[in-house]
């Protein structure tokens, strides 16, 4: 590979010069945006343990009322950017959100979308245009880009949420920009997951003139389905890796437009090898114990920690104990499709 010339080699009122102009020369920093061989990660593999953040997270509560803080979060930050990143991948934003029995976080609507998983507490649920979904442990629930939500809380206990935006892309896109307005009156109604998407491959049919509502149909995804599916498919893959797509039930694609998720099951004392992907990834532990090995480092995880993975990431999961173990991997597949990237090599 030649040297290319460094800006040191120029003269100074050349520098001077361009800058004045304001240019710059691309050569001395050519291999910087554009490495040889292959991507240069700059997110390092990090896992947030809960009991590391849950005491922080509840002395925020007692510090910051939601009042002063609309969302009362603390966010993830990835180590390989140095301490207050607001983003845990590339492309990821990963926080975790308290809300206290009896608080209320205000609707707003957005241009970034968000998911949210259940970790702890019983009693929340998020109004998304008017649905009341109830927050159970391990539920994925969506707020799409555009869609109003607020947050609300009747039941006895601290509830606290994992989130997943997109944030950092739409940042980077510099159009990232929310909208208010006041708490939503839930319609009296089932969510369309406890009604029109009831069971998996099937769904409404439809008028001409009442066309399915493609984009977002389903906004709740409940855990004991997820489950029940991945234990299933477990007794019956033969020895294959366990591991379902949340799907738009309309579509079959994605269920939100950048990011994906996905439930990954690990038979007790079962080891996984993904291929290396170019998505990155956050994964979160719904139950069970286990560790990751992501690019030699060792991740030791149990319920409720989150580790991420940055692209490319040589990735081997092996769970241990008696029980399977259930994570949710978080990751940007969808938008890299989009972009005609997306990119899995073989190990
Ligand atoms: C947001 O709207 C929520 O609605 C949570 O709960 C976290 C982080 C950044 C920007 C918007 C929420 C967020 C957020």
């Amino acid at each position: 590979m030649t040297q290319l010339g460094t800006l040191e080699e120029l003269p100074q009122d050349y520098r001077d010069a361009m800058g004045r102009v304001g240019v710059a020369p691309l050569w001395p920093q050519m291999r910087n945006v554009l490495p040889h061989g292959g991507p240069a990660p700059v997110t390092r593999s990090h896992l947030w343990a809960y009991g590391d953040v849950r005491p922080l997270l509840m002395r925020a509560g007692e510090l910051t009322p939601v009042e002063k803080a609309e969302r009362r979060v603390l966010f993830l930050a990835d180590p390989g950017r140095g301490p207050g990143a607001m983003q845990a991948t590339s492309t990821l934003y990963i926080g975790l959100q308290l809300l206290m029995p009896g608080e209320t976080a205000p609707a707003h609507k957005h241009t970034p979308s968000a998911a949210r998983i259940v970790v702890e507490g019983e009693g929340a649920y998020t109004v998304v245009d008017g649905d009341k979904l109830p927050m159970h442990q391990g539920d994925l629930i969506l707020t799409p880009g555009g869609c109003w939500h607020d947050h609300g809380h009747s039941g006895k206990d601290p509830v606290i949420w994992l989130d997943a935006l997109d944030l950092p892309l739409f940042v980077y896109l510099e159009g990232s920009y929310a909208v208010e307005a006041p708490l939503q009156t839930p319609r009296n109604r089932l969510d369309p997951s406890e009604v029109e998407y009831r069971a998996a491959g099937l769904a409404p049919v439809r008028r001409r003139d009442k066309p399915a509502p493609v984009s977002y149909p389903m906004m709740r995804f409940p855990w004991a389905r997820t489950e029940a599916g991945l234990r299933r498919l477990a007794e019956h893959n033969g020895g294959e890796p366990v591991e379902l797509d949340y799907v738009n039930p309309e579509t079959g694609a994605s269920c939100l437009p950048t990011m994906g998720f996905t439930a990954m099951m690990l038979r007790p004392g079962e080891k996984a090898r993904p291929p290396l992907r170019s998505s990155s990834a956050v994964f979160h532990v719904v139950s069970g114990r286990g560790s990751s090995i992501i690019n030699g480092k060792t991740q030791t995880w149990g319920p409720k920690d989150t580790f991420s993975a940055p692209v490319f990431a040589a990735i081997e999961h092996a769970s241990s104990g008696e029980t399977p173990a259930f994570l949710v991997r978080i990751h940007d597949t969808p938008l890299q499709e989009k972009i005609g990237y997306y990119e899995e090599r073989a190990r």
